[in-house]
């Protein structure tokens, strides 16, 4: 069925022309919805079952990572971190499609996606220690700020080959099912990197052999300065899932409570049906990141199309109509938020920094010869210093 892709998200290259964004066409375009821009019921999807604490710690915690991607920027900017990939604008889609699966269930997620770690447990002074390249933080220091991940926590740590954990997590799925497990998998990647093979093999193989996973294809416009337009011919990546026989459709990216309710719905199905393939429509804010400047690639108008379909101001709205949540409690909550993240700031800048050389530990079970020499090597320029 010929499905129509929907305008600006990643449609925008350089121009000025008016723009209108694809969530305002959303029925046309098959965009399931619960909540429309002003936060009010569209009859479309129907409206989840999730209690006043859920939708409230839903709500903060989308609240709290726009917060981390804020400073998170200006510590990029000033020096103290490394590198920064933001994430302004993408709240709804990892926050709750996180929320839709159980503390048992693995998750595979991307780079911009630090509510996962949150929300299931990791505290915030374990991500600031990540992003600072500090020695006791899970990964040792080694890892580009924000290719985060936890174990302890179901959460596979990020791969930064695009798309290349995608038959990781098939696997995973698949071995879960021959040992007769109950555990279902979500693996969140972008649009980009539905261009890999790896994302063909995986949903091959999905469509064959039906592990429980449900897929998030987070379309958010960009895979850097490469359109959508750019990146596929077909009107849709939800359809790519009718070429391999795997279920799938699209939702408001930017509506977290259509994207638990769509993705909940596939975790439920999964033991019966196997695989599920979501399209996430939703619009990067910000930079790639902070090496990238995408005033050379897109114009203002199609950010500016997006900026009345905020998801956290959406979710706010819903709130307010249900009476969860009062406009005294926003001014609160944001300080409460930079709160936390000064102190946590504080605590990891104060931890210690790796030893240089650890670089070459857990690479492999016993050392080769040649990275012996390297360490020696380094170990020499340092003057010994290990
Ligand atoms: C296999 C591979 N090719 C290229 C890159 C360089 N690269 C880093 S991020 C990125 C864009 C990925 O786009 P998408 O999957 O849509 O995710 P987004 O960054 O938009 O969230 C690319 C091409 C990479 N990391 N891995």
């Amino acid at each position: 069925m010929a499905r129509k892709r929907g305008g600006p998200s990643g449609t925008g290259r350089k121009q000025d022309k008016a723009i209108v964004c694809p969530l305002a066409r959303a029925e046309e375009l098959g965009i399931r919805q619960v909540i429309d821009q002003d936060g009010k019921l569209t009859g479309d999807l129907p409206e989840p079952d999730l209690d006043r604490e859920t939708l409230i710690r839903l709500y903060e915690m989308m609240v709290l990572v726009r917060a981390i991607d804020e400073r998170g920027w200006t510590l990029q900017r000033s020096g103290r971190v490394e590198f920064w990939i933001p994430h302004r604008g993408l709240e709804a889609v990892h926050n709750a499609a996180t929320i839709a699966f159980t503390m048992e269930d693995w998750i595979f997620m991307g780079y911009r996606h630090p509510g996962t770690l949150l929300l299931r447990g990791a505290p915030l002074v374990q991500l600031f220690a990540q992003y600072f390249g500090r020695r006791d933080e899970p990964f040792k220091g080694r890892r580009l700020p924000t290719l985060m991940g936890d174990r302890r926590l179901n959460v596979v740590p990020m791969t930064t080959q695009v798309g290349s954990y995608i038959p990781h997590a098939c696997g995973a799925a698949w071995a879960a099912k021959i040992k007769r497990h109950d555990t279902r998998f979500l693996a969140m990647f972008g649009d980009g990197s539905s261009s890999r093979g790896e994302f063909h093999s995986g949903m091959n193989f999905a469509g064959v052999f039906k592990p429980p996973i449900v897929f998030i294809c987070e379309n958010n416009g960009w895979a850097v300065s490469t359109p959508t337009d750019v990146q596929t011919a077909s009107a849709t990546f939800a359809e790519k899932g009718d070429a391999y026989g795997v279920r799938n459709l699209r939702v408001d990216g930017n509506d977290a409570l259509a994207v638990y309710a769509v993705t909940r719905e596939a975790r439920e199905l999964a033991p019966e049906i196997g695989a599920s393939l979501i399209e996430a429509v939703t619009y990067r804010m910000g930079f790639h990141t902070s090496s990238d400047n995408p005033d050379l690639y897109r114009s203002k108008a199609d950010v500016e199309a997006w900026e009345p379909w905020d998801p956290l101001v959406r979710l706010r709205k819903y709130l307010e109509h249900k009476g969860f949540w009062a406009e005294a409690e926003e001014e609160a909550l944001w300080q409460r938020c930079k709160d936390e993240i000064q102190a946590a700031i504080e605590e990891a800048e104060a931890m210690p920094l790796p030893e240089p050389a650890s670089m070459f530990d857990d690479t492999f079970a016993e050392p080769t010869w040649m990275l012996e020499e390297q360490r020696a090597a380094l170990l020499d320029d340092l003057g010994g210093k290990a």
